[in-house]
């Protein structure tokens, strides 16, 4: 637990106090939250007291933001973007929120004059951690976009009891400890019991004509659970929209069985509660990995059926007839984890609103967008139908209506193409029998984006060939962004203030305006400070390192960092063997010139990923040793970051010199850690990948480093008999490095323990990396020289920044609106409770 601190005595009042100025208003609060919400003084209260006092106080002065923008939608029956997603990675709110709000330095400086450190109150906040990574961490960058373009938008969810674990090595291992990010309460938070919703699961339908003749479906479901919101709001930069985060918490209808409880059965009676609260309780660890299990299932219909339940709700308020649903709502399917959407959208209109087939059919489609995130088969959802049908039989029944109709569609088109039928079906009949959420997603959509061009491309070419081939037009590319307010203004404000010296503060909002700083990458006086500041970010990064570490770094030395999930086609494991690569060539030549590098490594592995935890043991395993090696430890040290996580993020990418985006050509999707890391100044070195293209378009060829196969080549490679031996044997130095781990070099002469891994590149190499090794090695050589020259290395840092402003979630969201989803922009006017009449 915290150390108790101690407020200044002369608490109420600070010094040079106007009357009624920001930071004395914020004082005020802030002690009338300690003693009232908090129930604490001064001697008793710990650090989280403190930050729950200070959350609570901004909390306070969003609220009538958020009032006035729900009068505001409400009123004008805005229309609205519900974005669906299973995971939103938001990172902490209460720093977010004082920049949003513009009283960042006033909320310093109260509490500092209350003796207290804004940074250290920052860091009490446990962070939401509701995402895996990459997909989860976008839908938290587009929901702060859509309240600063101010779009009527909803982010619908899962409000997980426990988030991703909380990552600790032990001996260089991971290990899992589970994230209890709700034990001191959420603040940000408010519960709205009132628009609890039923979810039915399991049972079977049953068919019965009215007296009309008409045939009605009913389906009896063998449970129900309770469906409960909890909003937060999400501000605006500077503006006065507060739209919403709506996460669904899973509750029992009745806590408590009397009737079981009467026979004696405590442990029966409370069963149905435990039962039906595991919806909520944990989110899957698993990034680009599905594991089929019944009751992630269960949760992507819980938070789906919940969600649309509630657009139909906000429907009936605002007198919206159901024939306007898709006018009303524009859906979007955050990868297929909430595909089973378009079936529940289905159900909801035909079933319990008895809309015919066709008209139902036609405003499902014209509803939904789908976002596709990966090309990877193992991470394409498919649901065995008995599972499927256990717990949701009456989608299942939906969708082979959907799917019947659909591929009447397809033979007409493609006559006699059974071949084409087979591929396309929405079940899987090769084999075992699957629902393929992808292809429901597909169907049920009028618009389908991947998240980079070369993603869009592939998806084209590729996983969604047949579908592109159906219908072209509906398919399209939205290349990921960022949001700038949390990756530069709240993570680097050194950065910040430096910038808005030389060209103003609109580029937070207008981040094509970094452009303007092109000129000073001239200046010697402005690099000065550029790299006077990225010296100060890595000084305060050295030392996290040497506290969570117990390693000492050295801030003049270069920061390479690679900071993401751990899986092999992010190839992590590439980097390992080069840096291996470097150690032997110090070892074999001492006096070797040779730029002094600092690695930086961080990332969780999916608990059940063996290959992925065996790297992470192998860099930690090199650290031990290059790091206690007089000989070398001048010029290389390596240090893997436990618990990578949004909080993490905000320090390591301000301070990182070198950005590793080496993924096999095709296999990113997009990356967006690649553009957190260029807008704050670091150099890439990477491949044909992702947005690493669209990033190395934008800030020029001669300010990338790069390397390795393109994607084309990649496959050509492949499909010609891919031999990894055959460069190895090409590869002196390669073979040096393989040779080193597999005689236990790093592992106190334990050839067992890395065996899976080299045994897995030496025969099969699934992601080339032996193919890209020299190409690798090669740009690191040119690297290394660049660095050399740091007058020149800064000006190339600075032209990233510059040339960054195309990876602003702002420029996404905003091609979204305009291309799927349709939506305008309402300006808020501030209402305040004195204008409201109940
Ligand atoms: C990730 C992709 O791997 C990454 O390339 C992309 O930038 C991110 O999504 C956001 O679009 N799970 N995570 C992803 O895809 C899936 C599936």
């Amino acid at each position: 637990m915290n150390q108790p601190q101690v407020v200044s005595p002369n608490s109420g009042r600070g010094p040079d106090d106007e009357p009624d100025s920001p930071t004395r208003r914020l004082r005020h609060a802030f002690l009338h939250h300690l003693f009232y919400t908090q129930g604490k003084f001064p001697a008793l209260a710990t650090k989280t007291d403190y930050y729950l006092a200070l959350a609570h106080t901004v909390r306070d002065r969003l609220l009538q933001r958020w009032i006035s923008t729900a009068n505001e939608y409400t009123k004008n029956g805005s229309r609205t973007v519900a974005y669906l997603s299973a995971e939103f990675l938001m990172g902490p709110h209460l720093g977010n929120n004082l920049i949003n709000l513009g009283l960042f330095d006033d909320a310093r400086k109260s509490m500092s004059e209350l003796g207290l450190n804004l940074d250290d109150l920052l860091y009490e906040e446990e962070e939401p951690g509701l995402g895996n990574g990459g997909l989860g961490r976008l839908a938290a960058c587009f929901i702060d976009s859509l309240a600063t373009l101010e779009i009527p938008a909803v982010g619908y969810g899962i409000r997980y009891e426990f988030g991703i674990f909380h990552q600790t090595l032990v001996d260089g291992w991971q290990v899992e400890k589970t994230d209890k990010w709700l034990r001191y309460g959420n603040p940000w938070e408010l519960a709205r019991p009132e628009w609890s919703v039923t979810v039915k699961l399991g049972g079977h339908t049953e068919r019965m004509q009215d007296n009309s003749g008409q045939l009605h479906v009913r389906w009896v479901p063998n449970r129900t659970v309770l469906g409960v919101p909890y909003d937060t709001p999400i501000l605006g930069y500077r503006n006065n929209t507060a739209n919403t985060l709506r996460l669904w918490k899973a509750e029992a209808p009745e806590a408590f069985d009397f009737a079981v409880f009467n026979r004696g059965d405590y442990q029966g009676a409370v069963n149905q509660k435990v039962v039906s609260e595991n919806l909520s309780k944990v989110l899957y660890p698993n990034d680009e990995h599905v594991e089929g299990k019944e009751l992630r299932l269960a949760q992507q219909y819980f938070f789906v059926s919940c969600s649309l339940q509630d657009m139909l709700r906000i429907m009936k308020t605002q007198h919206v007839p159901l024939h306007e649903f898709h006018e009303k709502f524009a859906v979007q399917l955050n990868d297929t984890h909430p595909a089973i959407g378009v079936a529940e959208l289905m159900r909801l209109l035909t079933d319990e609103h008895q809309m015919h087939w066709n008209q139902a059919w036609d405003i499902t489609r014209k509803t939904f967008g789908y976002t596709n995130h990966t090309l990877l088969p193992e991470a394409l959802e498919r649901w065995p139908l008995e599972l499927f049908k256990r717990v949701l039989p009456r989608h299942l029944e939906i969708i082979y209506e959907i799917n019947a109709r659909f591929l009447d569609e397809v033979r007409q088109r493609y006559f006699g193409d059974e071949a084409r039928v087979t591929r396309m079906s929405l079940i899987e009949e090769t084999g075992e029998r699957y629902v393929r959420m992808a292809h429901l997603a597909c169907v049920g959509s009028h618009a389908i984006n991947g998240v980079a061009e070369l993603h869009s491309e592939l998806l084209k070419q590729d996983v969604l060939k047949d579908f592109h081939e159906m219908w072209p037009a509906k398919f399209g590319n939205k290349t990921n962004g960022v949001t700038p307010r949390r990756w530069i203004a709240l993570a680097n404000p050194r950065l910040t203030r430096l910038i808005s010296g030389a060209i103003g503060e609109g580029w937070i909002k207008r981040l094509e305006e970094l452009r303007q700083l092109e000129p000073f990458a001239l200046d010697p006086n402005f690099r000065a400070g550029w790299r006077e500041i990225k010296r100060a970010n890595k000084r305060d990064l050295s030392d996290v390192i040497r506290k969570r570490c117990g390693v000492a770094v050295d801030p003049s030395s270069m920061f390479d960092v690679q900071v993401k999930r751990i899986h092999e086609y992010k190839r992590q494991h590439l980097s390992a063997l080069h840096i291996i690569g470097l150690y032997h060539r110090l070892k074999t030549n001492p006096n070797l010139e040779m730029t002094p590098r600092t690695f930086i490594f961080g990332g969780k592995a999916a608990p059940g990923y063996w290959m992925a935890k065996l790297i992470i043991r192998l860099i930690t395993s090199i650290g031990e040793v290059v790091n206690r090696d007089p000989a070398v430890r001048d010029k290389l040290r390596v240090v893997f970051l436990p618990n990578f996580s949004v909080t993490n993020g905000q320090r390591i990418y301000p301070a990182a010199d070198l950005s590793e985006q080496i993924s096999t050509a095709g296999k990113e999707a997009s990356g967006t850690g690649n553009m957190k890391f260029a807008m704050n100044g670091a150099l890439t070195i990477g491949t044909m990948d992702g947005a690493n293209i669209e990033i190395r378009e934008q800030v020029g060829a001669e300010n990338f480093f790069l390397f390795g196969l393109t994607a084309h080549e990649v496959a050509t490679v492949r499909g010609n008999g891919y031999r990894p031996q055959d460069y190895l044997d090409g590869n002196a130095e390669l073979r040096e490095v393989i040779s080193l781990i597999r005689h236990g070099y790093f592992s106190r002469g334990d050839g067992e323990l890395f065996r899976p891994l080299v045994d897995s590149l030496v025969n099969h190499d699934p992601y080339c990396l032996f193919a890209d090794y020299q190409s690798y090695a090669d740009a690191h050589e040119r690297v290394g020289t660049a660095y050399r020259d740091s007058e020149d290395w800064t000006r190339m840092s600075i032209l990233n920044s510059a040339r960054s402003g195309l990876f602003s979630s702002d420029r996404t969201i905003a091609e979204y609106c305009r291309d799927i989803w349709n939506v305008q922009p309402v300006q808020v006017p501030i209402l305040s409770h004195e204008d409201v009449r109940v």
